[in-house]
């Protein structure tokens, strides 16, 4: 795999001398700022405007750059390296094209709160503002997905600009920060001298909360008769999960995480009652709807978690605990705000978090639910059912696997039926919902993690926006497993026009998808198919033992749902339940 080998001692030595003030281009300066911010692999596409930035890693042994066939490839991937390793993921894209194809990659981030630094090359300064080619206003474009954005005017600006950029992008609520860099300052000189300091005024991220506010949660706890704690992707992106398993066995109050919130609690831990929302467990959902004390940590109260805002929670009072402060009463009413980093808050509410005294009774009532509740679906032996794909992924891999999706139902299906115990084992784009997202995600994934197995399961529609990045897998043996549930069809789309629209189905029909076998080994990539279970368990173990990327196209049924399933405009104790329950 194309990973940068050092040893810790090459690496200091490299940062020693990287270090040493020289007179160097614009486009040396932002290669040597990324490996002084220990960056070890950056995804791009070159062109006009970032020819200095690619003539710098020219023969440059230290700097890891993977050359994807498409700009969202790069920034899904480097979003992907992002989510699963902690780390800030970058990507480098030329002006013009190259900008405003990454910007479906940056809003995806954005919405997710993933941190990520996106450069892009411009037009030379004089140019811009003139319709010059390729010019793309993309500060501007991007302005309302970007957690922060820089033109950089003065080469002498850079190693500060960076410096700040990473700052911003991976402290407080994380996200994408975008360095526009125009050709003229990349090929300009000046004295490089590290930044090592920053001082942004303004941006101050609140981390440590008010005790008051923490007492008031703990005091709550102790008279609440049916709490429940709803975390979220907050909770893995502040590395809390270790103080929320404390808060949660300290407290034994039952627990829903996230679809982003996933791996963030141990799902074999018997307080956690699975995924709340639109497909979540029957169980989440009706103890979201009758507890009396909800108490959320690092979510957002996404529509795809409330429903039916005016009827979610109607009994509880609400705790919210998040390191954005504007998150706090932007959906739900908040009883009890506490404004700060999760971890942080964790920490000081476990110094005085006590057991829910009173909810001995709601301990049984929910322990009840999830045994009788649990996600079903009618299995066959003739067809292949993607729920059991899933669960035969997970029994296969001990539920040990890094796995990232697409968008659809198999997404949904892999939420369901695939449990996480660990954080950053599970990448997804939630908020934004991107197809396409899947399998570069899985690319970056793998490349932070070049040790673990990295499984990416796509849809038959979402693997056709971004299969070209199979090239990338093949030529530098990145060994991800591409899993794709092949229903023919648009299947979560193909699932509201039966449910919502009265059967009226309409433009969803994927006939004409390629042979996703041959597709696999034009590129250099194993394929594998299967429409039955013996061929199925067959082939993944074949995937798994090839040591190299591998495709495996499941053949599904076609018309499959997913259940439970709570309509736009319902609460969420108004569930589908499907034939199987
Ligand atoms: C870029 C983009 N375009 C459109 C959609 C709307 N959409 C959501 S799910 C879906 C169907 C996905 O089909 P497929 O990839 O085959 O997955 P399946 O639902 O069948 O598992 C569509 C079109 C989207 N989420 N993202
Ligand atoms: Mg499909």
């Amino acid at each position: 795999m194309a990973t940068t080998n050092v040893t810790t001692k090459s690496k200091q030595e490299l940062i020693e001398k990287i270090s040493q003030p020289e007179v160097i281009s614009g486009s040396e300066i932002l290669l040597r700022s990324l490996l002084l911010e220990g960056v070890d692999c950056v995804f791009g596409y070159p062109g006009g405007a970032v020819l200095y930035i690619y003539d710098a890693m020219h023969g440059n042994p230290d700097f890891n750059h993977l050359l994807t066939r498409h700009e969202q490839g790069a920034i899904h991937a480097a979003d992907g390296y992002a989510r699963a390793s902690g780390k800030v993921g970058v990507c480098i894209a030329t002006s013009g094209p190259g900008a405003t194809n990454l910007v479906t990659g940056i809003a995806t981030a954005y919405m997710d709160s993933v941190p990520m630094v996106v450069i892009t090359g411009n037009v030379i300064s004089s140019l811009i503002g003139t319709d010059a080619f390729q010019e793309a206003d993309i500060t501007g474009i991007t302005m309302p997905i970007t957690k922060h954005s820089y033109l950089v005017r003065d080469v002498n600006d850079l190693p500060r600009i960076i410096h700040e950029a990473f700052h911003i992008a991976n402290t407080g609520r994380k996200g994408p920060v975008l360095i526009d860099i125009p050709k003229d300052v990349s090929a300009a000189k000046t004295l490089f001298k590290p930044v090592t300091e920053v001082n942004i005024r303004g941006y101050n991220p609140t981390v440590n909360p008010n005790k008051l506010q923490v007492d008031k949660m703990n005091k709550a706890i102790k008279e609440a008769k049916k709490p429940l704690i709803l975390a979220g992707g907050g909770v893995v992106y502040s590395g809390a999960h270790e103080e929320l398993l404390e808060f949660a066995l300290k407290t034994e109050i039952p627990i829903t995480t996230t679809l982003l919130g996933l791996g963030g609690f141990p799902s074999g831990n018997d307080l956690w009652i699975g995924m709340p929302g639109m497909h979540g467990t029957y169980t989440a959902n009706m103890a979201i709807q009758n507890s009396d004390l909800l108490i959320c940590i690092g979510a957002r109260f996404d529509d795809r978690v409330t429903g039916k805002l005016s009827g979610f929670a109607p009994h509880a009072k609400i705790v919210h605990i998040d390191i954005d402060h504007d998150e706090i009463g932007k959906n739900v009413q908040t009883d009890i705000p506490i404004v700060g980093d999760v971890k942080t808050v964790l920490q000081v509410a476990n110094q005085t978090a006590a057991r829910a005294e009173q909810a001995d009774e709601w301990r049984r009532e929910i322990s009840a639910m999830k045994k009788a509740h649990p996600f079903k679906y009618i299995d066959s032996d003739t067809e292949l059912k993607p729920q059991w794909v899933i669960e035969m992924l997970y029994q296969t891999t001990n539920g040990d696997a890094i796995v990232t999706t697409d968008v659809g139902q198999h997404q949904m299906w892999a939420a369901q039926y695939y449990k996480f115990n660990k954080p950053r084992s599970w990448v997804t784009s939630g908020g934004l919902g991107t197809m396409g997202f899947g399998f570069p995600s899985a690319i970056g994934a793998q490349m932070a993690n070049p040790d673990r197995l990295v499984i990416s399961i796509n849809g038959d529609g979402g693997m056709q926006m971004c299969a070209q990045e199979l090239a990338i897998c093949a030529i530098n043996n990145i060994p991800v497993k591409v899993v794709i549930i092949n229903n023919q069809v648009l299947g979560m789309v193909r699932q509201w026009q039966e449910l919502i629209h009265e059967n009226r189905f309409s433009h969803i029909d994927l006939a004409g998808s390629p042979d996703f076998v041959k597709l696999s080994e034009a590129y250099g990539v194993r394929g594998f198919r299967a429409d039955n279970k013996a061929d199925a368990r067959k082939v993944w173990e074949e995937a798994m033992n090839h040591p190299g990327p591998a495709v495996v196209e499941f053949v599904v049924r076609r018309d499959e749902n997913v259940y439970p399933m709570v309509a736009q405009g319902s609460t969420i104790d108004q569930m589908i339940m499907g034939d199987a329950e």
